[in-house]
């Protein structure tokens, strides 16, 4: 187990180092800005390398994992698909190759033979990555790789990743956009059950060297399994002035019913991963998410960290719906292994109930009987 936890947290130190090089090496940088100019094939072309960022990552993430525990070939799933379409209409297998010259090659054809672009990627994903992490080091769980599957979000908050502010001031600790909340999420959950086991959260853009503009990031990690919780993060502690945090699309009933029990501490994020972070830091209590505008490879790391520190996130829909009959207990929390199956594509990921991630119940249970009593 520490070694999964370990090759985790080292497949998203490389997955942060490929967002960061891809903001800060012009001839990458070019690739993901240069918007509104060029012809329309250019257009085109820049759109594609904004997926093709996030497809890398994703295929580095499970090349590098994959290798490591072959037990979980196959079980290492995420949001993009390495199916990629270039600007000429051609489809492509996005994948690491065997040798940094070999993805060089087929990063140069992927990229219009943008030969600088395809190095510095190339040399970014074949780069070996050494953690120095005692704290890591030190943990002891054995939990069976083959009994484990795994969420990859490559870059969640794309818009505010590509949008690029990078200084946005918080309101109450917590940015309400720019780079700081773009996220690199990797989660592990139990095949049979469904319940998230292990969580990292990279955070790339984390603090600017005002030297040398270089980004340096952070990255969290939570264990929760058979009743032994670990994590590199402390439970924040019960607050008496909670505050929620929400999307800005939140729907104008959900903030309206919202609005006695947090007042002026209704704080709004871009990312989805940010806003679960910003509960599992205790920057807010809780964040409530009406819509099933979130999916799987969202929620499971965050989640695992979550429970890891004794919170949670459950099911909106089917949490209510069991506290209006009265089963007030365990609520039905979030599980990560079976498809919705009257959806198709990305929408059978989704968690079409929408959400509420906490870390103390007394937060949950407020939350809970205000939503019940309301009219929504
Ligand atoms: C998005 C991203 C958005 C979020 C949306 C996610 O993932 O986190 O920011 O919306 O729910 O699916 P919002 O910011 O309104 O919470 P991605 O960036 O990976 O598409
Ligand atoms: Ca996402
Ligand atoms: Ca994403």
């Amino acid at each position: 187990m520490a070694a999964l936890l370990k090759s985790l947290v080292g497949a998203s130190e490389k997955a942060a180092r490929i967002a960061q090089l891809c903001r800060q090496e012009e001839a990458l940088f070019q690739l993901l800005i240069e918007e509104k100019t060029g012809t329309d094939k250019n257009k085109k072309f820049v759109q594609d390398f904004k997926t093709l960022a996030d497809v890398l990552i994703q295929e580095v993430i499970k090349h590098d994992v994959g290798k490591e525990f072959p037990e979980l070939h196959g079980h290492i799933c995420g949001e993009e698909s390495n199916q990629f379409e270039n600007s000429l209409g051609e489809t492509l297998e996005v994948q690491v190759c065997a040798t940094q010259q070999d993805t060089a090659s087929l990063l140069f054809t992927i990229l219009d033979r943008n030969r600088p672009a395809a190095e510095l990627l190339a040399a970014a994903i074949h780069q070996e990555v050494v953690l120095q992490d005692p704290a890591l080091d030190a943990v002891a769980l054995a939990i069976p790789p083959e009994r484990l599957a795994i969420w990859i979000d490559p870059i969640d908050s794309t818009n505010q990743y590509i949008r690029g502010q990078a200084s946005v001031a918080p309101i109450g600790g917590i940015c309400p956009s720019g780079l700081r909340s773009a996220l690199v999420l990797i989660g592990a959950y139990d095949r049979s059950s469904g319940d998230p086991v292990l969580g990292v959260i990279n955070e790339p853009f984390f603090q600017e060297d005002p030297l040398t503009h270089r980004w340096q990031g952070v990255y969290h990690w939570g264990i929760s399994y058979q009743g032994t919780s670990l994590s590199s993060l402390r439970r924040p502690p019960l607050c008496p002035e909670p505050s929620v945090v929400l999307s800005s699309s939140e729907t104008p009933a959900i903030q309206r019913a919202l609005r006695p029990l947090y007042g002026e501490r209704l704080r709004f994020a871009s990312g989805a991963g940010y806003k679960m972070l910003c509960v599992i830091l205790g920057l807010a209590e809780t964040y409530i998410l009406s819509e099933g505008s979130t999916f799987k490879w969202d929620s499971c790391a965050p989640h695992a960290i979550l429970r890891a520190l004794g919170g949670g996130m459950v099911d909106l829909e089917a949490a209510l719906q069991a506290w209006c009959a009265g089963q007030r207990g365990a609520l039905p929390e979030l599980t990560y292994h079976q498809p919705a199956g009257d959806a198709v594509g990305a929408e059978r990921w989704a968690n079409r109930g929408g959400l509420v991630a906490f870390m103390h119940r007394e937060h949950l249970e407020v939350v809970m009987a205000t939503l019940a009593t309301a009219a929504l």
